[in-house]
């Protein structure tokens, strides 16, 4: 790429850097061209943030204008008891520690209707990985509240937990899948992911699935037709080798299926995990990175930035560098506040549209599947 080129291609768009190895990535951005692995080497180190979060909203608006999304959803957490021992995680317990915990079915479903007064249109389903409880809990739980709330969508078991309950049930992931779709599930959130360079995964995470069967589960449940979500774990010991690699991964694999909807990335909390020298990311930190991931994953259609994991001020700042979603109301969060955050448990909507309009963004309240919500007088509709 020459010089001169670069420099007619941005001009009108009036980007501007201090850094010169951004100038081609920025002829790359606004061309609409493919940055590759070295580009997002580039954006890691460069100091000039200011210009990577320029570029990265300049996508963010291209894709979607000011529009901003949340949802009201709640979270669910069935069990902490878990056999896999990350060091990653502060959430799950050992089975027969005393701060162990399985809710009964009917304590979910009572869970799922507690604690918020608005109609949710999602319920986020997550749990650890319990060697006792049978898939049939996991479908009957599903099921029951299918039964119960059924206008809400369910967004429930990561590729990991999908992984496990089919390797207790001596079932295929295909047939555990079909099973839970059957039973009421409508999409998979996107945790479980980390990081996927095994060196990086047989520190923090050893037990779980390794990144190839994540995304080979992934792979699975797209072909049928369930979208999912992608996450990625940083602020630990990775580097930005392995960032890049797990983004161009998930880039790869989305080329394959778009069964992808949303990426969120998750800054590692280390309180009362294994891991609890390393230093909390920093806010720096948090902001390139969703512009990091905005600018990489150009088949994602939407980055979100996870208020309840990187404080609300912190995910009101990454809407104007590449974020277009908060996520939601929550009500209830349990894998972050185990791993000290000090966030509060919940938002309410009014709150959600607050964060969103300071920012200078025009909120809309979303389903899962990114279809606008109409709310009147304690119902809701969704857009066709
Ligand atoms: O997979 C666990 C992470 C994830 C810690 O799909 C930790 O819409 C930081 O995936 N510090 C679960 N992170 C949460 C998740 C998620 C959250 C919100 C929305 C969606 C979605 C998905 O939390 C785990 C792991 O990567 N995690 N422990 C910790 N100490």
């Amino acid at each position: 790429m020459t010089k001169t080129r670069a420099h007619k291609s941005t001009q009108n768009a009036a980007f501007k850097s201090y850094d010169a190895r951004l100038e081609p990535i920025a002829v790359k951005v606004m061309g609409g061209e493919r940055l590759d692995s070295n580009d997002g080497l580039v954006l890691y180190g460069s100091t000039d943030l200011l210009a990577v979060g320029w570029l990265a909203n300049y996508v963010r608006e291209r894709l979607h204008g000011d529009v901003t999304y949340f949802n009201v959803n709640r979270h669910i957490n069935p069990t902490n008891v878990c056999v896999a021992n990350c060091r990653l995680c502060a959430f799950g317990r050992k089975k027969g520690d005393p701060a162990g915990y399985t809710m009964t079915l009917e304590e979910a479903w009572e869970s799922a209707a507690s604690g918020y007064s608005e109609a949710v249109t999602e319920f986020h389903i997550v749990g650890g990985l319990h060697p006792d409880l049978p898939l049939a809990y996991f479908l009957d739980l599903v099921q029951g509240l299918k039964q119960r709330f059924p206008m809400v969508h369910i967004k429930a078991f990561t590729m990991v937990e999908v992984a496990f309950l089919a390797r207790r049930s001596r079932l295929t992931i295909e047939k555990t899948l079909k099973k839970l779709r059957v039973a009421g599930v409508d999409s998979l959130p996107g945790g479980g992911a980390e990081i996927f360079a095994p060196r990086v995964r047989s520190v923090i995470c050893d037990h779980k699935i390794d990144g190839q069967e994540w995304l080979d589960t992934a792979r699975l449940a797209h072909k049928m037709g369930l979208k999912s979500n992608a996450t990625m774990l940083y602020g630990h010991i990775e580097n930005d080798e392995d960032r890049v690699d797990h983004l161009l991964k998930l880039r790869e694999l989305q080329d394959e299926t778009g069964g992808f909807q949303t990426f969120i990335p998750l800054a590692f909390h280390p309180e009362n995990t294994a891991l609890a020298h390393i230093p909390p990311t920093t806010g720096l930190t948090d902001i390139r990175q969703v512009a990091v991931s905005r600018l990489l994953l150009d088949n994602f259609a939407h980055i979100k930035a996870y208020w309840q994991m990187l404080t609300p001020k912190i995910a009101q700042i990454a809407l104007r560098f590449g974020a277009d979603d908060l996520d939601g109301t929550v009500v209830e969060e349990k894998i972050y506040h185990d791993a000290g955050a000090t966030t509060p448990q919940g938002m309410t909507r009014t709150e959600l549209c607050r964060l969103i309009t300071e920012a200078g963004r025009v909120p809309v309240e979303r389903d899962t599947l990114y279809k606008a919500v109409t709310r009147n007088e304690g119902s809701f509709s969704v857009a066709v």
